[in-house]
């Protein structure tokens, strides 16, 4: 029975327990039971190869790596996705090419079904059409808001960056944990992962309603559509935002397949897995990854970059895009600016396939679009710009250097709100990361960390 209940100004549906007609036998129960064929397997290797090879150095540590952000130390295990600096990232061994061609595609679309990287991501095996379509009901069935959560949306300052009231809406959903209710009454550690994937699909399965009633809220009308049952979870995404536009949708499927996951280093994957190894439930885990998320040399760049190109547009005025303006244009804004945001990677050495996915959509879909055509100059020009600099060790553009435009072009034109959609997709990668680190058990996570004193006395008694 569905039951209407209106809000400040949203309307929402709001379930009652016959939820349960989608949740039994569902994506979920489908899921959770392949996940508890090929969890034990897993730790049976885990346990096998840390008694065998525990004692195999994965590398030293200088102390430059120690003050440089820890780059290159391996110290992590993150079984959903590897990112190779050359070749980019592989979620469970599959390239993004490989992924776009070989994932189940929502009907009559040629992009991938989100739902499925989530499966993917989980289990390593790519979904059926009908295992992804289950996952896109029970994503629909659990996409409620509690009233709270509700209010807090409605009575947020709208002048609050959007970021920030996801974070704020997600923390506060915490009310909901089935792993802090179950923990608090006593939980054994081998049943964990169940409570964390239950409480993971929960989060996924909000997020867009969260998401979309920020966006109504800051920059519409505060109305938004109820959640269709019969529709995958990026459809429901575009229509709750209010885009009905198919080729909105299309470029959204693609826009949350590819920023899912990029391995275990980066600040939102890290700080989430962080965050969980203390037992913090997965919406304070998450929530503390979006955190993350919303600095500006991580996911917010993609706000940054669009900010940037209006300041290049000004300077350009109503010269002629040629090459020797556009370096004149980059050369005086990396005099103001510390970084051209949107180039540049802490692991890849190359042109980030993210980029070259949207590049190859854009190619197909947009070709005439003049912030298409700008973004395009700029990748002939910023890379000579920022090598002939000699500061960054990778002068190619990054994902956040073309998802911007894109949204641009189908109508989403608010950039404050644009790493609001990186959260969302985000989520897939780094909740399906944290059922892992449940599952297999891993401990509390505590780095040791020492002083400039403490350095320099071991170097002098080294
Ligand atoms: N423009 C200008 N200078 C840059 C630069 C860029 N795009 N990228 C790096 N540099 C500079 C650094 O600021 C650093 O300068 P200082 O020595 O003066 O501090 C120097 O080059 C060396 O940096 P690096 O080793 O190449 O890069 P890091 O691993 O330290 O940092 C960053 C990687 C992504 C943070 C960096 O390239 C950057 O700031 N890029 C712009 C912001 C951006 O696009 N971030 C998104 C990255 C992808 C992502 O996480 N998306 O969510």
């Amino acid at each position: 029975m569905l039951v209407r209940v209106a809000f400040k100004n949203v309307n929402l549906f709001k379930y009652s327990n016959t939820l349960h007609f989608f949740s039994t036998n569902s994506g979920y129960e489908a899921l959770k039971g392949r996940l508890e064929e090929i969890i034990p397997v897993k730790k049976e290797e885990v346990k096998e190869l840390k008694s065998k090879f525990g004692h195999v150095s994965l590398g030293e540590i200088t102390i430059e790596q120690a003050y440089g952000g820890m780059r290159g130390v391996k110290c992590l295990v993150t079984e959903t996705s590897v990112l190779d600096p050359l070749e980019g990232i592989r979620y469970r061994g599959y390239s993004l090419p490989e992924l776009l061609n070989k994932l189940p595609k929502a009907k009559g679309s040629a992009q991938p079904l989100p739902e499925s990287v989530f499966w993917l991501l989980l289990t390593g095996e790519i979904p059926s059409f009908s295992q992804a379509e289950a996952l896109s009901k029970e994503f629909a069935s659990r996409a409620d808001l509690p009233a709270h959560i509700v209010q807090l949306l409605n009575n947020i300052p709208a002048d609050l960056h959007p970021m920030s009231q996801l974070s704020a809406a997600v923390t506060a959903m915490n009310s909901e944990s089935k792993f802090a209710k179950a923990y608090a009454k006593g939980l054994k550690k081998s049943e964990y992962w169940r409570y964390v994937l239950d409480d993971s699909i929960d989060l996924i399965s909000k997020l867009p309603v969260a998401a979309a009633m920020i966006y109504r809220n800051v920059f519409k009308d505060g109305k938004i559509k109820a959640v269709d049952y019969s529709e995958d979870y990026a459809q429901n995404f575009a229509s709750l935002l209010g885009f009905d536009d198919p080729g909105f949708t299309d470029m959204l499927r693609l826009y949350l397949v590819i920023h899912a996951d990029h391995e275990g280093g980066n600040v939102s994957a890290h700080t989430t897995h962080l965050v969980g190894s203390a037992l913090s439930d997965p919406y304070l885990a998450y929530a503390a990854g979006l955190n993350g998320l919303a600095g500006p040399l991580h996911g917010l760049a993609n706000q940054q970059v669009l900010l940037w190109l209006e300041k290049f547009k000004k300077l350009l005025g109503d010269s002629p895009i040629t090459k020797e303006k556009v370096s004149e244009i980059v050369l005086k804004l990396l005099e103001s600016e510390n970084v051209i945001p949107g180039y540049g990677h802490a692991v890849l050495r190359r042109t980030d396939p993210r980029y070259l996915c949207q590049r190859e959509f854009a190619q197909k879909h947009l070709p005439d679009y003049s912030n298409f055509k700008l973004v395009s100059i700029l990748y002939e020009v910023v890379p000579d710009i920022l090598e002939r600099q000699g500061k960054a060790r990778n002068p190619w553009p990054n994902v956040d250097a073309h998802s911007g435009i894109l949204l641009q072009h189908y109508g989403l034109t608010e950039p404050n709100f644009y790493t609001v959609l990186f959260g969302v997709s985000r989520s897939l990668g780094t909740l399906a990361s944290l059922v892992w680190d449940r599952a297999l058990g891993l401990p509390l996570e505590r780095p040791k960390s020492l002083s400039t004193e403490k350095l320099k006395y071991l170097v002098t008694n080294s």
